[in-house]
This record gives C-alpha cells, structure tokens and sequence, in this order.
C-alpha cells in the first residue's frame, strides 16, 4: 500500500478507509495529541518518539503461524477470520467466561500509545498503537487474591494458518507474565495502529504488548487468558530455554548466546542505516525498574 501515514490522522487521511475503520480507534486517535495525562501520554511527550510508517509496521513482522519469512505475515495473514472473537478468560478470577470482542471493545477506553518496539533479533521500530490497559481488562473479570502470573494464548486454526503445519514451535503459541508485570500501565492490549483496526499481521484482534520486553513476548491473536498462582509455559523457553528466559526484559548488557544486544537496527532507516545503543528496559527503566529491585537480572534473563 502506498501510504505512509503520519503521526496525525486528518479527516482527509481516514476517509478512503471508513469502512473498515473502528470508530473508537478514530476517536482515540483524534485525541491522541491533546495531551491526556496517562503515562504512555506522558512518556511520547517527553520523548517525542518519530513512529516508523504504516508500511514499515505492516510489511515487515514476526507472526511465524503464517511463515517465518518477515513479509509472510503480510502476505499470508488475510485468511485469519476475526469475526466473532471472543477471548476465553479462566483460572483464578471471580467472572470466568467467554468474553466477545465486541464486548470487551465497549467496556474499555482505547488511547493511542506510542512505544518503542525492540525484537530479540536486535532490529525496532517506534509503533503508535491504539489499546488499553490489560490491567483494565484483567479487573472486568475479577483478579482472585492468590493469582501470581498470567498465561497468554493465541488462536491455533491449521485451515487459517499455514505455518502451523510446520514444527517450528510447539502451538499453539503461548506466553506469559508475572502479575504486576501484567498490571502495570505500561501493559496494554493493543487493538489498533494509526487510529485503524489492528491488521491481521500484527495479531489481531487484539494483542498484548508490553514494551520494555523484547518483541516475542507480546503474544499476538489472543483467545485466552488464565489467572494462575505458577509460572506459565512460554513458546521461546519451550524451544531454547537456554536462549530465552521467562522475563526476556531488553537489557544491552545480557547478550543473547549467539549475539549482542548492546545495540539494535531501527526498521525503515535503509541499507546502511546506523545502528542506535539499546536502552536499559528499552528506555523504560524509570516506570519499571521498580519490579525488578533486587533480582539478578543475568540470572533472570
Ligand atoms: N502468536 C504469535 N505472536 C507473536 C509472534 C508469533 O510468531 N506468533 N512473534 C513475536 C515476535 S518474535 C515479535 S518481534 C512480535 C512482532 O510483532 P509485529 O509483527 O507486530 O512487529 O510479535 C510477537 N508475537
Ligand atoms: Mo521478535
């Protein structure tokens, strides 16, 4: 496509999409700029992050249940069929159930959030999402005193996705957080992109990110969330345990085996762009070092 969308959406940029654009995502996406006083508000204030295109975001992924090739996803995703969605939440929460995507999109807030996105293969991006808070969604269902972790899983439909005909991972896919970690306001569910639906390539309908993390922990395609009191199986530690842990947070002084993570390759910068120094938390470290006080952070990787 051959658009490259700007940070601002006008009236002009959206018209041509109307009918497939979610009208609680325009909207957040209108008030985007006016400064709400949310910390993911405050931090792209603060920073003035320049996002990467739409293209960029699009064009270039890791969704390996279409193919492991970066532009798979793109080329391959449009079969998934999202109508219908509904997110089964379970284990330790008052209200468990089958809750519709519908549903879910008219009890929460959607703000758009510009964050920094940082894959353990050392390539980012700056992604302006539009989503809320998990912890927003986790107490519609009630989260139950004695819940530790949360367990994330994506859908798993073989007739929809081609790469789960191959081994490459053990799906479906799965993953996980501690329960802070989960509720903290840095965490969202992300449903859209520039102010548009979140397109299939990306997870939708809705997907977790969690931005101080590297890329494979925000599961995409959500169809069930499990409060439970142990630490969830995560789709990389179940292949490489040795290469990737269960906390997998940035960090530029843990090297992944097999290369460094001192630095990373911004997406869309060309051929020869420079490589920039990666940040402590992905540039984080202030709103959640706190969760990490007095853990070893090697050890813990
Ligand atoms: N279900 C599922 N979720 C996934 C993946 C995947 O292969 N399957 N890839 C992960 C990885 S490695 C990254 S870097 C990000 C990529 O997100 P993006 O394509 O929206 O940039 O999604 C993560 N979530
Ligand atoms: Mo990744």
């Amino acid at each position: 496509m051959a658009y490259r969308w700007k940070n601002t959406l006008t009236a002009r940029d959206v018209t041509p999409y109307q009918t497939y654009l979610n009208r609680r995502q325009l909207m957040a996406g209108a008030v985007a700029g006016a400064g709400f006083a949310s910390i993911g508000g405050s931090l792209q204030a603060k920073e003035g992050l320049e996002p990467n295109s739409y293209e960029d975001i699009t064009q270039y992924n890791n969704y390996y249940e279409f193919g492991t090739g970066k532009t798979d996803p793109a080329a391959n995703a449009h079969t998934l069929v999202t109508d219908n969605w509904t997110v089964k939440i379970d284990g330790m929460v008052d209200k468990p159930g089958d809750y519709a995507f519908e549903d879910i999109m008219k009890a929460m807030t959607v703000e758009e959030r510009i964050y920094r996105f940082r894959c353990v293969e050392a390539w980012s991006m700056v992604i302006p999402w539009n989503g809320f808070e998990l912890a927003d969604m986790l107490a519609m269902a009630g989260v139950q005193s004695g819940a530790k972790y949360v367990a994330f899983e994506t859908a798993l439909r073989p007739d929809e996705m081609p790469g789960v005909r191959f081994p490459v991972l053990d799906w479906p896919y799965v993953e996980g957080l501690r329960l802070d970690e989960a509720m903290h306001p840095l965490t969202i569910m992300a449903t859209g992109i520039y102010g548009k639906d979140i397109p299939n390539q990306n997870g939708a309908p809705l997907r977790l990110v969690v931005p101080w993390k590297y890329g494979f922990k925000s599961i995409k395609s959500i169809v069930r969330i499990t409060l439970t009191d142990e630490e969830p199986a995560t789709s990389w530690n179940k292949a490489n345990a040795r290469e990737y842990g269960f906390y997998s947070n940035v960090n530029p002084e843990v090297s992944h085996p097999r290369w460094s993570q001192a630095s990373e390759r911004p997406v869309g910068g060309g051929l020869f762009a420079k490589r920039i120094p990666t940040l402590m938390f992905n540039g984080y470290e202030e709103e959640v070092a706190g969760l990490y006080e007095g853990m070893d952070l090697k050890a813990n990787f």
